[in-house]
């Protein structure tokens, strides 16, 4: 059984400051996800940044680190058209002209920390529909119960293909909260043969994502979603987070998939994908280990907030 780890070496919102070791150029971009490759991760998340290190849409700045990845290693990329708070769609949607593996769709509007989060629904069809004529394959970000009702009305549609690819964004404010409970309530409602992974924000990063591969899903990692290893323990870099994950992964006696069979697990357009498989399910084999990780999970849980 193959997983597939993604890798979010920078993110929207952190800058050098809050950790040095954040890549925000193009070439430092391109070197993390290449060393992130070497340990595992068969997928990076792009965010691009200007440099003043603000979040940018600027198609030769998301060029060129297209550009470099490729030319460092066959990672698949997935370009964020969240992008940032302080871009307008208008700009984010133009990315996907770029033409990447992948890229996100946020399918709603929402408050996020103190900022608001701007995915109007007509530009959000709009990008679907212009996602679906490139071939690009999109990642919805759900932040909430709701959002994956507005992912299901896209389908319906037709604006969107199976197999859908979520991320069950949790720790947002703005947002559901970080709790197994949230993952699972929206773990049960997705549709069949959906592909998922986990992305819990800040603490809650490691705990749900490990109870996210435990339960069939697929693993993220990375700076955009966590700058620390551990309490106070600043990360020196993407690559001990994906390294972490992958070793989650081996602990599960799950596999890595490397980038081909990514593609095919994924069913990406353009590629080889096979059409039978649904993604990776949950099959009670793992479901003493899946137990005790929710205790431990709750049990970290309520030490953090004590
Ligand atoms: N950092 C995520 C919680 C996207 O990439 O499309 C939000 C995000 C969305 O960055
Ligand atoms: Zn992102």
């Amino acid at each position: 059984m193959s997983v597939v780890i993604t890798v979010a070496p920078t993110g929207p919102i952190a800058t050098k400051a809050d950790n040095p070791s954040l890549p925000t150029t193009p070439e430092e971009i391109a070197a993390a996800a290449e060393e992130a490759h070497r340990l595992g991760a068969s997928v990076v998340h792009v965010h691009l940044r200007d440099e003043q290190q603000r979040p940018t849409a600027d198609l030769g700045i998301a060029r060129r680190a297209m550009e470099l990845i490729s030319e460092r290693c066959p990672i698949l990329i997935q370009l964020s058209t969240g992008v940032g708070l302080s871009v307008p769609f208008e700009g984010r949607e133009r990315l996907v002209e770029l033409r990447p593996r992948m890229a996100t769709l946020n399918p709603c509007s929402m408050s996020f920390g103190e900022g608001e989060f701007r995915n109007p629904p007509a530009g959000v069809r709009r990008l679907a529909a212009r996602m679906r004529e490139l071939g690009v394959k999109p990642e919805l970000e759900i932040y909430d119960t709701g959002h994956l009702d507005a992912c299901l009305r896209l389908l319906d549609e037709g604006l969107l293909d199976e197999p859908l690819q979520f991320s069950m964004v949790l720790g947002v404010r703005g947002g559901m909260a970080a709790t197994p409970d949230n993952l699972l309530t929206m773990v049960r409602r997705l549709p069949p043969g959906a592909i998922w992974q986990v992305i819990a924000v800040g603490r809650a990063s490691l705990p749900l994502t490990a109870i996210g591969l435990a339960l069939g899903g697929n693993a993220r990692a990375g700076m955009e979603d966590t700058l620390h290893l551990g309490k106070g323990k600043l990360t020196d870099g993407n690559a001990p987070l994906v390294d972490r994950a992958v070793q989650l992964a081996h602990d599960l006696n799950l596999e890595v998939a490397g980038a081909e069979e990514t593609e095919k697990l994924l069913q990406l357009p353009g590629g080889s994908g096979h059409k039978e498989g649904p993604g990776r399910r949950w099959d009670g084999r793992g479901r003493s280990t899946y137990l005790l990780l929710r205790y431990a999970v709750l049990v970290e849980l309520a030490v953090l907030r004590s």
